[in-house]
């Protein structure tokens, strides 16, 4: 008998659950009602109609039978507790975030019979393990319309994660408007990778963004990546920029992917990193620093800005040093604290609430451990992202079109999800991981149906990381039972629009 036949399919894994096969189960019907938290109530009514083409009407008060929402004190934040008899529901949680994770998971806990639609009788205790489950979806190498962010913001939220990653700006182009400096999105925003077009978020479609992110208890971090990866702001300002570095480095890429080498004033087509640098030494760098981070903080409710600070080859070690620590105090001077690539970790004077991204491998290489150290050491905390494991771009298959393979791909299900955050980098425990974030780079995706095709199932190995206890210690916590739950979930993400692709290490019920 398959596992999914014997535990109901929940990922990321709860921290415990009880089922009762035995026991009759809630049988979802036109008639049901949703009781309580009225915003909860109208996601949970969403996520039912999403899945079975009911949308339960909702009542204030407790009504016989009906599935209850209910805010109850205790417990850690974005917990719940839920409980499913035949008769009724009961679901209560601190926070709204707790009732819309509670929710997700009654969603997923759906399952049609013969008869009809219902939800097996459990018992469920949840919590998060990490305060940030980031993705991130690189919207310069290719823009992609509101309407994708919000399904791909539908897709994390489902699985729990709490935080849009938006990298907003990158060599190829542009992609947020701001009123201090227009020229921005005017000149450089036209273009993408591959000669694709470009595109670039309004004030108001970014607000959009922000807001529906909110609905989904996600806060957006967006990310302007300098001092490297400007290219684009030197078409808009060429005297912000210093001359593209044309290096071996370079040069190799270029053979390996083709395109152009990068020249000055011309949109950069091409997938290379690590030739493009801000003036270090120009004040009018950090003017420009200034409006452009400044306006974002307006925008973005949330409490991080990501100021990139990756692959800055083009830039000297003292000079990047000297840049990282000038913009995270710019930063942090706005009431944001800033998060930065791991690079930034070899900067003295860096501002010490930086919080660091670590992209390296499972296990680290050329230092990168050192680097993404001095966060910790600075009193702050990482971000994980192993980029051998949860980079989503990897291609997970040899014969995979699409994707790339730098990080020791291509990378398997069972590599992305058979880790634990505690275990990568010595000397950075529990305590010093602020959270796990799934990157998505786009160089060689163009569409939602490319992104999903990335995404599925590996995403769900990364919400599994950044949610659930430790990998081993629960029964649910183990790479053979995930294996079935991604599989049984298959219907829900069906539901909400994706197109799974044919994988290797799941078969999709
Ligand atoms: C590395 S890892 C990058 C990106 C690329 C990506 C492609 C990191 C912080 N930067 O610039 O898009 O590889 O996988």
């Amino acid at each position: 008998m398959s596992l999914s036949a014997v535990i109901p399919a929940v990922i990321p894994a709860p921290v415990s659950l009880a089922s009762d096969a035995s026991a009759p189960a809630f049988r979802l019907s036109a008639s049901t009602v949703i009781a309580g938290d009225a915003d909860a109530a109208t996601a949970l009514a969403r996520i039912l109609e999403t899945r079975t083409g009911i949308a339960p009407a909702h009542a204030d008060a407790d009504v016989a039978g009906a599935i209850a929402l209910r805010r109850a004190p205790g417990g850690p934040a974005e917990s719940y507790r839920v409980t499913v008899e035949a008769a009724s529901i009961l679901l209560t949680a601190p926070d709204a975030a707790g009732l819309f994770y509670g929710a997700q998971t009654l969603g997923q806990l759906l399952q049609r019979d013969g008869t009809g639609w219902s939800i097996p009788a459990v018992s469920i205790e949840d919590a998060p393990r990490f305060a940030y489950r980031g993705v991130m979806l690189d919207v310069a190498r290719h823009f992609f319309p509101v309407e994708t962010v919000k399904a791909y913001i539908d897709r994390a939220a489902a699985l729990k994660f709490n935080a849009l990653h938006l990298h907003l700006a990158d060599d190829q182009g542009w992609r947020v408007q701001l009123e201090s400096r227009p020229r921005l999105t005017e000149v450089a925003s036209g273009s993408s990778v591959g000669g694709d077009p470009g595109g670039f978020y309004t004030k108001a479609d970014y607000g959009e963004i922000v807001a529906y992110a909110a609905s989904q208890h996600m806060i957006v971090v967006p990310e302007i990546d300098v001092p490297g990866h400007t290219h684009a702001v030197g078409l808009a300002y060429p005297e912000l920029v210093e001359a593209p570095v044309l290096s071996e480095h370079i040069r190799e890429i270029v053979r390996e992917y083709g395109g152009d080498l990068p020249t000055t004033g011309v949109p950069y087509e091409g997938m290379a990193v690590g030739f493009s640098s801000l003036r270090i030494h120009d004040e009018a760098t950090y003017d420009f620093l200034a409006d452009v981070f400044g306006e974002l903080a307006g925008m973005t409710p949330g409490p991080y800005l990501h100021v990139g600070g990756d692959e800055a080859l083009g830039t000297s070690a003292e000079d990047f040093a000297e840049f990282m620590g000038r913009v995270t105090s710019l930063v942090a001077d706005l009431d944001k604290t800033p998060i930065a690539w791991h690079e930034a970790g070899s900067a003295e004077g860096l501002d010490e609430e930086t919080i660091g991204q670590y992209w390296g491998f499972l296990t680290p290489t050329d230092g990168m451990d050192e680097k993404a150290r001095t966060f910790a050491r600075n009193g702050s905390q990482l971000i994980l992202s192993p980029a051998d494991a949860i980079y989503l771009d990897m291609k997970p298959s040899p014969s995979s079109a699409l994707g790339l393979t730098w990080a020791n791909g291509p990378t398997s299900l069972e590599r992305a999800y058979t880790w634990d955050p505690v275990a990568i980098i010595d000397g950075i425990g529990e305590r010093d991981i602020l959270g796990v974030e799934a990157p998505m780079w786009t160089e060689t995706l163009r569409t939602l149906a490319d992104i999903d095709a990335m995404a599925f199932p590996r995403i769900a190995a990364a919400a599994e990381a950044a949610w659930s206890v430790p990998l081993g210690t629960a029964p649910m916590r183990t790479w053979p039972s995930f294996r079935e739950r991604a599989g049984a979930l298959a219907p829900v993400w069906r539901s909400m629009g994706v197109t799974l692709p044919a994988s290797d290490d799941v078969s999709w019920s």
